[in-house]
């Protein structure tokens, strides 16, 4: 990877990773586009709809990018409201990412998820290759990703890869439209309220990563010896799995006087259901040596750190 082009680059992964792409590969390397303005200094950054295939090829091109990283696209519980936007924008997107990044010959990668399996897959320890009948709008545009992504490196040997990300906990950007949103939102509440009620029911185990892990494994497989994958677009990769009450006593041993209650949504709540408790991360550690740093109690005390320096500059301001 040398020049990066980044849709999405303000979404709750987008907007770190570009960061971390900088502080690697040089500001002026990574070009980060959204389809949002915005007035925060991050140039070079322009404005992408990726669904104007001609401005990403145009944009792409003059940055003269090697490397596509296409993270634009509505998440699960969000595409449940919208299926239709979301079938358009998730595959639509893709398909013209793919296709700019054919026509430049660039590197490519875009996330799937757990959300690729669905309520008849193995539930624990999900293997890298299973039965995958997800039963959700999302569910099915990370499959039918994973499919495309497969099929551009066998038919034009793109050099396509991606990761099957669990749910993914951060303290910069909240994420939006989520189904593992919860456990997000439960540590800004710790702080903010000190008390917590989860859209999600107790017992509900999703594999999930800290932010910092994630960025990681998104940089050690793209700069990976190529000759050496063999799933390329869908590695299971996961750092824990966890269950509201976990998250939540985890908490109390910081904040002590934290409560946890429970309103559980049914849609969102039918999503989880419909995803793998915990999923086998082998092939990633095989293939290109993935490996994580943080637990859930080395990721409670960074996020809740995290998030008091955040209060108290708002506070401030
Ligand atoms: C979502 N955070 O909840 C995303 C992710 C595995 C979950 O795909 O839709």
């Amino acid at each position: 990877m040398k020049r990066m082009i980044v849709t999405g680059a303000l979404g709750q992964i987008g907007s770190e990773l570009v960061v971390k792409l900088r502080e690697i590969y040089g500001v002026d390397a990574v070009l980060a586009t959204d389809i949002r303005n915005t007035t925060d200094s991050i140039e070079p950054f322009e404005v992408l709809d990726v669904m104007d295939d001609k401005c990403m090829h145009k944009l792409a091109k003059e940055f003269r990018a090697d490397t596509m990283i296409h993270m634009a696209a509505l998440l699960s519980a969000t595409a449940e409201k919208n299926p239709l936007l979301a079938w358009n924008l998730n595959m639509g997107g893709l398909v013209n990412a793919l296709e700019v990044a054919r026509e430049l010959n660039m590197q490519f990668f875009t996330p799937s998820s757990i959300g690729a399996f669905g309520p008849t897959t193995q539930k624990n320890n999900t293997p890298q290759n299973t039965l995958q009948r997800p039963t959700t709008m999302y569910g099915i545009n990370k499959v039918a990703g994973e499919l495309l992504c497969d099929y551009y490196h066998q038919k034009y040997n793109l050099d396509t890869r991606g990761v099957r990300f669990p749910g993914l906990i951060s303290y910069v950007t909240p994420p939006g439209g989520g189904t593992t949103d919860y456990a997000v939102e439960i540590y800004y509440k710790a702080i903010e309220e000190g008390q917590y009620q989860s859209y999600i029911a107790q017992g509900t185990y999703m594999d999930m990563m800290y932010m910092p892990d994630a960025l990681q494994a998104i940089i050690d497989l793209m700069e990976a010896d190529g000759s050496k994958l063999v799933h390329r677009n869908a590695f299971n990769i996961s750092a824990m799995s966890v269950e509201p009450s976990e998250l939540a006593a985890e908490i109390q041993k910081h904040i002590p006087h934290f409560t946890l209650s429970y309103k559980v949504d049914p849609v969102r709540q039918a999503i989880a259901d419909s995803w793998p408790n915990t999923i086998d991360s082998t092939a990633a550690r095989e293939e290109w040596g993935f490996t994580t740093q943080y637990d859930l109690a080395k990721m409670t005390i960074d996020m809740l750190e995290k998030l008091k320096i955040k209060q108290q500059k708002k506070a401030i301001s």
